[in-house]
């Protein structure tokens, strides 16, 4: 069986059609997978818990040459646990699963309350917050608190992480200058990872950046400097980024006050499900790419070794014949459980400790749920006229108006 096909080259499409571009072509093919090409290569996209199941779980693909460069050194990095394959990837993903423990998360968690409070008391004396553009500093101190670092606090790294972030899916100047500054944090990281080395920088051996400066790879190396730093960065930026989802809270507590009267009564039932229905119901990472590591079959169709896949984690995460009213927001569809592993998949799909799923679910899921809180129970604001239309042309996905509030001040 062959997958049906798009003809032509849809990159375009892609970028201008952005979260939606693969969901109309299933609909369009009636099924979950279809073939075409993307920057002049051919390329299959998949979607559903089954697919997920194919992409993540049996090694079968890895992250060679799977997403475009510019969103690659963005994001991600030479070295990084992401480029790995097999055992040295499965070695060094256990050292991130290993920093995800109840305590630390909890510690993040504490911490991320203080630094929003804290900013909270700094706004007294301000007209408007514009929460897209505020949230990345008390998130990069928390961050930095959790990993053991200090953060400087002129928030040049806020705006580096938000920056990389908010640009991975450019290209051209846009996207050279995220890289630019990535460059500077990167200079920053190593030197962090130097002192903790030498001593010159004290670190608590339960912190982040103990087990990352002194982590032995596979063969009981160090990691170079550079790597080191990598990884650094690749705890410290995507907390950041939990940002992006933070904004969405508040547009949900906005747009759907039943929830906010609630959790406001003290009523932690739903917090939980709340949390979870923001990573189904709201965009961020759009697909994830994978390059076939060996021949493989699925639902029929027959993929060689060096086939590109991209796995459609929006299209997954709203598919109609797993989520009932999909494009309606519903936290009480998480009600009763936690959802399989391979049906929500914002994060990625199968097992984090053996496949890429990412290993930051915890930490995400905690901080969403203590934003509603911290929102709903500690901080009062209103909410001004103004545009909160999501685009899901644009990638990552905002509110137009990055979610104004007004009159920010914490509750008596
Ligand atoms: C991997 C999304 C938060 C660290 C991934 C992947 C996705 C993702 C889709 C899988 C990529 C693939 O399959 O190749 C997100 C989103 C987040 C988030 C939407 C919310 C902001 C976090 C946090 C951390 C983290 C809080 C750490 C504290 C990582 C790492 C990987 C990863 C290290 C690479 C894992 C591997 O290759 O095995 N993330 N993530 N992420 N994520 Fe996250
Ligand atoms: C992280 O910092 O690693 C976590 C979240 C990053 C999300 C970035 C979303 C990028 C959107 C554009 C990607 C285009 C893919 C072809």
């Amino acid at each position: 069986m062959t997958i049906p096909r798009i003809p032509g080259d849809q990159s375009i499409a892609f970028l201008t059609e952005g979260y939606r571009f693969a969901s109309r072509r299933f609909d369009q093919v009636e099924g979950d997978a279809f073939a075409t090409r993307l920057m002049g290569r051919p390329v299959s996209f998949l979607r559903g818990p089954d697919a997920a199941r194919f992409f993540y779980e049996g090694g079968r693909f890895t992250r060679d040459r799977a997403l475009p460069r510019s969103v690659l050194h963005t994001l991600q990095d030479e070295g990084s646990v992401q480029t790995l394959v097999g055992h040295a990837h499965g070695h060094r993903k256990a050292m991130f699963l290993d920093l995800m423990t109840e305590a630390g998360v909890r510690r993040l968690r504490d911490a991320f309350a203080e630094e929003w409070l804290r900013c909270v008391d700094g706004w007294a004396t301000r007209d408007r917050v514009v929460l897209q553009r505020e949230l990345p500093l008390p998130l990069t101190r928390a961050a930095c608190r959790w990993v053991g670092v200090p953060t400087g606090d002129d928030g040049a790294r806020a705006h580096e992480f938000a920056e990389m972030v908010a640009r991975a899916g450019t290209f051209g100047p846009a996207n050279w200058y995220a890289r630019a500054l990535r460059r500077r944090t990167e200079r920053w990281a190593q030197q962090l990872i130097r002192d903790v080395r030498e001593g010159i920088l004290p670190v608590d051996d339960d912190t982040p950046a103990a087990a990352i400066a002194r982590h032995r790879d596979e063969r009981g190396e160090e990691l170079p400097v550079e790597v080191a730093a990598v990884e650094l960065l690749n705890v410290l930026r995507p907390t950041v980024a939990v940002g992006r989802y933070l904004v969405f809270v508040a547009w949900a507590l906005h747009r759907h006050p039943n929830w906010r009267i609630r959790f406001a009564a003290g009523d932690d039932a739903f917090v939980y499900p709340f949390a979870q229905e923001v990573r189904r119901f709201f965009p961020f990472f759009p697909v994830v790419g994978g390059r076939a590591a060996r021949a493989s079959e699925f639902a029929g169709h027959s993929f060689e070794a060096g086939d590109w896949v991209m796995l459609d984690l929006f299209g997954t995460d709203r598919h109609p014949g797993v989520w009932p009213d999909a494009d309606r927001f519903r936290p009480e569809r998480f009600h009763h459980g936690a959802p399989g592993l391979n049906e929500l998949v914002p994060q990625g799909g199968g097992h984090p400790h053996d496949g890429h799923r990412c290993p930051g679910e915890d930490p995400t899921i905690e901080l969403i749920a203590e934003f509603a809180r911290l929102l709903t129970r500690e901080t009062e604001y209103e909410v001004p006229e103004q545009d909160l239309r999501i685009s899901l042309r644009r990638m990552p996905a905002q509110p137009q108006s990055g979610m104004v509030l007004t009159h920010v001040r914490r509750k008596d």
